[in-house]
């Protein structure tokens, strides 16, 4: 069966011709994620590709994973696993409907569940139509085509469920950490949604919602929800979730300005609960594990006596080493976090490592130290180099640290993480409203420093793009990739280049990609993305070396810049949180006596 669609690119449905009601009826509620989003096959970086590559590059990840749509089922045709917010439904709708009103199940298996019983279908979602940051820049980027991969499977479930037989019998209830971009695009018909909410599962409000529509009231095409503050309050997985993410915090306490997640109140989540998720997903078959924060350091040390952004490193090993050593966990991976921690406590770093090392399934044979070449690669935003800009957007990335140290705290994290066998994912905003050519000079210094000292990280920019309900929300930077200005061209081309310094990535064939790039340059993105993206590009592809690139005034030549080590970044602390440091660390100022506490004691 197809269904026409209105959008720029004709979406066809996964219904069989031929299918069937379901016998008994169908459940009354029906669960599901876009495919992209649910898949659980080789890592972490499958998703973010799909997330940022145009639908036309999809034979690339086809080459590479054959076998990314195979999932998996229970016998009764549900989904073996589901995303966590999907999960977290299920688990909070199961408080008031019985096990058999409610099913989880993947978009080409709507079908089988959705008969005449059914009153909702709920959408969970991440990333429906790819407008957020990192995602939809690198599509445009791409050529005409602007549509993600994830996009066109989430249009693709929604027209699936726009063509049940029954369509007109139940709601479509969407959540998730995307649902906004549905709401700020106005697709509500087109995507034929009825209702989005915004926050989590667990309120009552949510709750009271399903039972409108079960009933066959109207919906409100919006619905904001709250969060609850209270760690007790929050539901765990007890099933299989999409790489076994089980919640470790929520919020962050930085306050960046263009952040959602920081919206959240701060709350590190009980040890015994995200154990038993654990222990959940492992019964189900899962063998691996990766905690959801935006900060795994401010786990164990939120609303104690010291503050946030001292991390508690006892109580952080030992919840990894539990996790790691939980029978049947093959696999752990790392989601997000900051990097002043590092600078403040490269210990705890290194602990980690040990602990950490052995279940990681990332490996980069070029720069791990590590017998197996193991490493970690957790998520962390860089976003600027321009001190300016940083204390504009983001006054508080680096505490303890003053703002103004932010790029000797970025440096100097980074040479304690790569020590460690951590090469991050570093994110960076190209783009903020008001940002100047200086600002752009300063991040583009930033990215030199990085490479003058050897030091790696996985350097992603991203075009700013104002998240709903931030306080950036009114906020525009930069619409079309060729308004891009020649310094912000080059920041992204040169972070591409460096990401493919030869070795690191080896499928990926940084030698294809340079070429493949001009010979894409040639073909159509010189006309797309305007003359501005030349000589960046010429840079990147490797056609004229760097050097003769800025000889010849075409690029800009980084300056080094005066960075500061880790005792002069120690030293510039508030002495009022000198208390916080620890002395096995060293580098402590030399007017502080710590006190003798029995820890110190012990340690002797
Ligand atoms: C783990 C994670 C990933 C993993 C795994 C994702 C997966 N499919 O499981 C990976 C690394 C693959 C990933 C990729 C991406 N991610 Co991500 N990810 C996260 C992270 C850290 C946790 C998500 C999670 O599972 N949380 C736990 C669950 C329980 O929370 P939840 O999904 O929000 O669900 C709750 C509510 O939303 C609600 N809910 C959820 N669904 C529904 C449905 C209904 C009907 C209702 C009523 C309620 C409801 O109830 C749940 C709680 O009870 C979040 C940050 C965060 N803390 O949320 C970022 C986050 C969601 N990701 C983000 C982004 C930008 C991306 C990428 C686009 C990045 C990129 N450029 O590559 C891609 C997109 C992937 C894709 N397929 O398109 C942003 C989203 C920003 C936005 N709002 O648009 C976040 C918020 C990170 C951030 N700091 O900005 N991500
Ligand atoms: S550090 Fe990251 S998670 Fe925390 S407020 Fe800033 S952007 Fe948000």
């Amino acid at each position: 069966m197809k269904t026409p669609n209105t959008s720029s690119q004709r979406i066809s449905t996964d219904l069989p011709a031929t299918a069937e009601p379901p016998a008994d009826g169908g459940r009354l509620i029906v669960l599901t994620a876009p495919l992209t989003e649910a898949i659980d096959h080789a890592g972490y970086f499958i998703q973010m590709a799909m997330a940022s590559l145009p639908i036309w590059m999809e034979g690339v990840l086809n080459r590479k994973y054959p076998k990314w749509r195979e999932v998996e089922h229970n016998p009764d045709g549900s989904a073996r696993y589901m995303p966590a917010g999907v999960r977290l439904v299920e688990k909070s709708l199961l408080r008031e409907y019985r096990d058999d009103d409610v099913v989880a199940c993947f978009p080409d298996d709507l079908h089988k569940f959705i008969g005449p019983r059914t009153r909702v279908v709920a959408v969970s979602t991440h990333n429906p139509l790819g407008v957020t940051f990192a995602a939809g820049v690198y599509t445009s980027v791409f050529g005409s085509s602007k549509m993600p991969i994830n996009s066109h499977y989430s249009r693709q479930l929604f027209a699936n469920i726009k063509a049940s037989p029954f369509r007109n019998n139940f709601k479509v209830i969407v959540g998730g950490s995307g649902g906004w971009q549905i709401i700020q695009t106005d697709t509500y018909e087109e995507l034929s949604v009825d209702c989005i909410v915004e926050g989590r599962s667990e309120s009552t409000e949510t709750l009271e919602l399903f039972r409108k529509a079960i009933q066959g009231e109207e919906l409100p095409r919006r619905v904001e929800v709250k969060h609850p503050l209270e760690r007790e309050a929050i539901l765990f997985p007890d099933k299989r979730t999409t790489f076994g993410v089980v919640e470790m915090t929520t919020g962050c306490g930085r306050r960046c300005k263009f952040c959602v997640p920081d919206l959240n109140p701060q709350i590190d989540l009980p040890k015994d609960k995200i154990m038993e998720a654990v222990r959940a997903n492992v019964r189900h078959g899962n063998k691996q594990i990766s905690l959801a924060t935006e900060d795994m350091f401010i786990w164990g040390q939120v609303h104690t006596e010291t503050p946030f952004y001292f991390p508690n490193r006892e109580a952080l090993v030992d919840l990894y080493s539990d996790i790691v050593n939980t029978p049947g966990v093959e696999q752990h991976v790392l989601s997000h976090c900051t990097i002043a921690p590092a600078v403040v406590d490269p210990l705890l770093i290194k602990q980690l490592s040990d602990v950490l090392l052995p279940k990681s399934p990332i490996h980069f044979p070029y720069l791990s130290s590590h017998p197996q070449k193991k490493a970690l690669a957790p998520l962390i935003g860089l976003e600027t180099g321009s001190i300016r800009m940083a204390k504009q957007i983001m006054s508080s990335k680096g505490v303890p640290f003053a703002i103004e140290d932010w790029p000797s705290v970025v440096l100097e994290g980074l040479r304690v993480l790569n020590e460690n066998n951590w090469f991050p994912a570093m994110t960076l905003i190209v783009g903020n409203p008001g940002e100047t050519d200086d600002d752009v000079r300063e991040t583009i210094d930033l990215v030199y420093e990085i490479e003058r000292r050897g030091l790696f990280a996985f350097l992603v920019p991203s075009i700013f793009t104002p998240l709903h309900d931030t306080r950036m929300e009114k906020e525009t930077g930069v619409t079309q990739t060729r308004q891009l200005t020649p310094l912000q061209w080059q920041l992204m081309m040169k972070c591409w280049k460096m990401n493919l310094r030869p070795g690191q990535y080896s499928w990926w064939g940084p030698l294809a990609w340079r070429v493949g790039a001009l010979g894409m340059w040639l073909y159509k993105l010189r006309a797309l993305n305007g003359p501005n993206f030349t000589w960046p590009l010429m840079m990147f592809s490797g056609a004229i070396s760097e050097k003769n690139l800025q000889r010849m005034g075409k690029i800009y030549a980084g300056k080094p810049f005066k960075v500061k080590s880790r005792r002069e970044l120690i030293a510039s602390l508030k002495p009022r949180d000198w208390q916080y440091l620890r002395a096995d660390n060293g580098d402590l100022p030399l007017e502080y006596a710590p006190p003798v506490t029995a820890r110190a004691v012990a340690a002797l």
